[in-house]
């Protein structure tokens, strides 16, 4: 693990790597959150400081309400990555995410030189060039934060804001796996950032679908003893699963909650939890397993499951098996399940 002392070293490392450089490419999970994004605009930061120029891609779409206020505020365009070739630029750089993630928007047979991340280290990572992967931080922006100031670039309004917003909601609001330097990093953003803008990012206006697939999630939703869970069918917003699942695990007597929808052809899941002894993402492995992938954090976790056809019958049988595998390994009952609405 990277101490916060070896972030000069660290940032010389990368310093030689952009310098004589002109283009880079920075990527994101599909559909990225306000930690990833934050966190590519400051490593483009960096980056322009020594001439590189950037552009910033993903695949999916930025689903969450607060998101895309944060993505207006900051005037952030993030490309589509199918319309990038990797042949325009000298150098790619992965964010928030690693190579052989499913939830990285890189084709696996493209190779960054660059990975920044705050997720358990993948064997893969270790064979890029240059890589900074910090497990015990709440955020990658956290890291970048500390790149920017050893490199003695003062973030402006719009970047501190979306740093700050970054590290806040991936540590929701520091309750969860917050590092000391993700507290240290806010302290010395806040006062850099817009509050008033803050604020309302958090309070982030929604479209009608919003309330439709939150009513969805909440009729369909089944408590099961600790456990609380529901399905949302199709849904166009990805970012509604995560939503539903951090709602669902404000239960006063839920320990693990789970949500899942199918979106672009298979089926994506989230677990959250409260319980220091069965992790999130052993839970979603346990779910997938054979069928799909995933992974995460201790208290948070996604995965997904590819349809081979995706039809009704398909999406039937596993609105029952995913649920079935989730009592299956918090060891919740089955039997005295009931509907919350
Ligand atoms: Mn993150």
């Amino acid at each position: 693990m990277t101490r916060r002392n070896d972030t000069p070293a660290k940032l010389e490392a990368l310093t030689d790597l952009l310098k004589g450089k002109s283009t880079m490419l920075i990527v994101l999970q599909n559909n990225p959150d306000a930690d990833g994004m934050a966190a590519a605009m400051a490593l483009r930061k960096l980056a322009n400081k020594l001439k590189v120029t950037c552009s910033i891609a993903c695949s999916g779409t930025v689903g969450r309400a607060e998101n895309r206020a944060l993505v207006r505020y900051v005037n952030l365009k993030v490309r589509e990555i199918a319309e990038m070739s990797p042949k325009w630029f000298n150098l790619i750089a992965l964010v928030d995410t690693q190579p052989g993630q499913r939830n990285s928007s890189l084709p696996p047979r493209i190779k960054p030189q660059i990975v920044i991340d705050h997720h358990p280290i993948r064997p893969e990572t270790r064979t890029v060039a240059f890589h900074d992967v910090r497990s015990t931080y709440g955020a990658t922006a956290t890291i970048l934060y500390e790149y920017l100031q050893a490199a003695s670039i003062k973030p402006d309004m719009p970047l501190a804001t979306a740093l700050l917003y970054g590290i806040r909601s991936d540590t929701q609001d520091f309750g969860r796996k917050a590092h000391q330097a993700d507290i240290d990093a806010s302290a010395e953003l806040y006062g850099l950032a817009n509050k008033r803008m803050l604020g309302a990012i958090q309070r982030g206006r929604v479209p009608l679908e919003y309330f439709r697939i939150l009513a969805t999630g909440l009729i369909n939703a089944r408590n099961c003893g600790r456990c609380i869970y529901s399905g949302l069918g199709v849904v166009e917003n990805a970012d509604m699963i995560a939503e539903v699942a951090d709602l669902l695990l404000r239960y006063e007597e839920a320990e693990w909650s789970l949500c899942w929808g199918y979106h672009a052809g298979g089926a994506l899941l989230s677990v959250r939890t409260i319980s220091q002894d069965l992790p999130a993402d052993r839970i979603v492995r346990h779910i997938v397993r054979h069928r799909g992938s995933g992974g995460g954090h201790p208290s948070m976790a996604a995965g997904q499951i590819t349809l081979a056809a995706d039809t009704v019958a398909d999406r039937d049988r596993l609105d029952r098996l995913i649920p079935r595998r989730f009592l299956e390994i918090t060891g919740c009952d089955a039997a005295v399940c009931r509907r919350i609405t």
